[in-house]
């Protein structure tokens, strides 16, 4: 055990990985009530959508849905898909406030899955988007039905389990992006819907619009 990320925090950091980058769990990071309550508010205030990812030259259904709230210009492509921010919702930007007063990184951004049932999953990857920047913080959220994050190192294939119970919070950091990827299979036992909120920090991007807005101008310095 240790203090870690949060000091101060009701939860304790439980490192996870044997080196190569860090990821620390919180088991109750918020109270029962308090994720009981941000899990129904998501459920109903949140678009939820089902996109569309291009694999191997075949278009198929992402296995679960997804929204991307954050700062007007933090844009990003994620398997294929140029995704424009939603405006923060209040409960999200609670959250990102706390988490930027306790680590000192920025996040303008948050992605949103939700997992109907066992049936729905993420498949292996890494958050290695080169808007992430090299060694990415990203702040993750559990609420709802627990689900099994399992972890791979990518030179030796060393594998790590770590269950996201109902209101924790995975915190992972360092090379973490670059030596491990990481998955939520899918699974039978599983019946309730889950959400999880991946807090990040993408480099801004500004779109045609507002590029043609400052195309033009005599530079300020
Ligand atoms: O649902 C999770 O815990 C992980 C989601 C994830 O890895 C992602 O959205 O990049
Ligand atoms: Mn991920």
């Amino acid at each position: 055990m240790q203090r870690g990320f949060f000091s101060g925090a009701p939860a304790e950091a439980v490192p996870i990985l044997p080196g190569d980058g860090e990821a620390s769990y919180y088991r109750a990071f918020l109270p029962a009530t308090q994720a009981d309550e941000l899990f129904a508010h998501l459920e109903r205030e949140v678009p939820w959508r089902q996109e569309r990812m291009r694999m191997y030259g075949v278009e198929r259904l992402v296995p679960r849905l997804t929204a991307w709230y954050g700062d007007a210009l933090a844009r990003y492509t994620y398997s294929g898909v140029a995704n424009d921010p939603l405006p923060w919702l209040p409960a999200l930007a609670a959250l990102r406030d706390r988490f930027e007063r306790a680590t000192g990184a920025r996040f303008n951004s948050a992605l949103l899955n939700l997992y109907r049932d066992g049936n729905d999953s993420v498949a292996w990857h890494a958050d290695d988007e080169p808007e992430l920047g090299a060694r990415p913080t990203i702040a993750s959220v559990s609420l709802g039905a627990e689900r099994v994050f399992e972890l791979a190192h990518v030179a030796d294939g060393h594998r790590v389990k770590c269950l996201l119970e109902h209101g924790s919070l995975l915190v992972m950091s360092g090379d973490s992006q670059r030596c491990w990827r990481h998955r939520v299979a899918k699974s039978r036992a599983v019946e309730h819907s889950r959400i999880n909120l991946t807090f990040r920090e993408v480099a801004a991007r500004p779109n045609a619009e507002e590029r043609a807005k400052t195309d033009g101008r005599p530079d300020a310095r």
